[in-house]
């Protein structure tokens, strides 16, 4: 048994990975042109202003902005069903107020999507994806303020009226719930971890985002019913590290902020478990009338997440950290780890994929899933990356036992299928794609295009439609 007819295969990115032209045609300033390479300063130490002794990746990024045709074509030759992109919400409006958008912006969108659809590609579109105009960060601490509410509301409205008819996958915000734990990148805010008010600023900018996402939904089915539109999570499992009860409670309590999420876009209310918490930390989101009502009617048509790896937690103080994206929990010793420290668990996915099938019984998206990795190009000019192939095969086959399990899914689209700039590092060295691009952690390089030996193993397994990895 293979996979289901039309199983939207593909690949996705982000803007501020690869766009580049950070300020060309009318681009204002986002959230993400302010981080330069490395971990700290993109997660931790975060500063608004430009330090010009400093390198900043998404300014030039892969330069796909410019790139796009001949990249679509490569993702043809491989057989994309579907790619999954981002829109710069700074290169529509690039303050966030203006009342007009910019329509160099627009037009440059509308030459991406044409050039998806001469190929039969379909768009997914994520209005966000961590890109916020930065002057809404300096202005309103971001997403804190209820005015990016009827911003974002304004932003999305365009994109519907502009792209009806040509866009049928939406998604409102890329992995929402990492704003619980990294407010800049998924709220555009920034908090002082030891103020006492921080978690009543990270639920009330998690409920302004919940209300624009429920919004977003209800005017895309107004303005275009053809289109489906989906919320998104930053996905993963949580195993106990022991059997201990305490250990296994940890699990169940480890999930929660997340699906907290998802409990709303997808049931259409505030779950019941987070009471305690918001009590216990003196959190009291403030709503506005009818805000529930609008939770409430307007849910996602699917659930869309991204999968990397699972969580170990323990109820032992001692074992706090975090590993993988995102995931707090200690190392798995019974798995291989990637030179990043994340962790690889294709078995995890079908166990997540089942979970959450049960729970809403809703179609699942898959729109990240990849290994990064560091490639060498070899003597002969390629780069043979089997590890990337491995990794590929393994989750798509975990995918296939969970459809065989009875879970709906639409589609898989692979995390960065053309070399990108990291999230969470601003690296090039850490690579996903199955397109190489000749661009170093400093910028150098041809930014020339070479596919690699996973480019032929993706294109055999779209023309199988998944049946050459099983
Ligand atoms: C997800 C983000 C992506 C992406 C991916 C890989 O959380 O949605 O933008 O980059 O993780 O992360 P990284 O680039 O840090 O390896």
């Amino acid at each position: 048994m293979s996979f289901p007819e039309h199983f939207l295969w593909g690949g996705a990115i982000a803007a501020n990975q690869t766009e580049g032209a950070y300020l060309e045609d009318g681009k204002g300033m986002s959230q993400m042109d302010v981080l330069p390479c490395g971990i700290m300063k993109r997660l931790m130490d975060i500063s608004t202003e430009i330090d010009s002794s400093l390198y900043y990746p998404s300014h030039e990024a892969i330069d796909f902005y410019h790139t796009y045709k001949e990249d679509i074509r490569l993702f043809a030759e491989m057989g994309f069903k579907v790619f999954r992109f981002s829109v710069a919400w700074s290169r529509i409006f690039p303050t966030g107020e203006e009342t007009e958008p910019n329509e160099a912006g627009l037009a440059h969108y509308d030459a991406v999507i044409d050039e998806l659809l001469r190929y039969g590609i379909e768009p997914l579109v994520t209005l966000s994806h961590y890109e916020m105009p930065l002057s809404l960060v300096r202005k309103y601490n971001g997403w804190t303020s209820r005015k990016a509410v009827e911003l974002f509301d304004r932003y999305a409205v365009t994109i519907y009226r502009r792209f009806k008819g040509k866009v049928k996958y939406y998604i409102t915000f890329n992995e929402i719930n990492t704003l619980q734990l990294m407010p800049y990148l998924g709220g555009a805010c920034l908090l002082d971890k030891s103020s006492p008010d921080y978690q009543q600023q990270i639920y009330q900018a998690a409920h302004h985002q919940l209300v624009a996402s429920a919004m977003a939904m209800k005017h895309c089915r107004e303005i275009d019913p053809d289109a489906e539109i989906g919320g998104m999570l930053a996905g993963g499992i949580s195993y106990a590290k022991t059997t201990l009860p305490d250990d296994v409670w940890m699990a169940v309590r480890n999930e929660r902020p997340s699906t907290y999420f998802s409990d709303v876009f997808m049931k259409g209310s505030y779950p019941y478990y987070m009471k305690r918490f918001f009590r216990e930390h003196q959190v009291e989101i403030r709503m506005e009338d009818g805000d529930l009502q609008l939770l409430k009617d307007n849910t996602a048509d699917f659930l869309a997440f991204s999968y990397y790896n699972s969580a170990v937690v323990s109820s032992d103080p001692k074992d706090q950290c975090v590993v993988g994206n995102f995931a707090r929990g200690v190392m798995n010793p019974l798995l291989e780890t990637s030179e990043w420290g994340w962790q690889i668990d294709p078995m995890g996915l079908r166990i997540y994929l089942n979970k959450m099938y049960e729970r809403y019984e809703k179609p699942i998206f898959i729109v990240e899933n990849g290994f990064g990795a560091k490639d060498v190009i070899a003597e002969d000019g390629y780069i043979h990356d089997d590890y990337r192939i491995d990794y590929l095969k393994k989750h798509v086959m975990a995918m296939h036992e969970a459809i065989l399990d009875g879970v709906e899914i639409m589609g898989y689209t692979s995390w960065g299928c053309i070399d990108l700039v990291s999230c969470s590092t601003g690296e090039m060295a850490k690579r996903y794609g199955f397109i190489y691009v000749d661009r170093d952690n400093n910028g150098n390089g041809s930014n020339a295009r070479i596919k690699k030996d996973s480019f032929d193993y993706y294109q055999k397994l779209i023309e199988s439609n998944g049946a050459s990895a099983l």
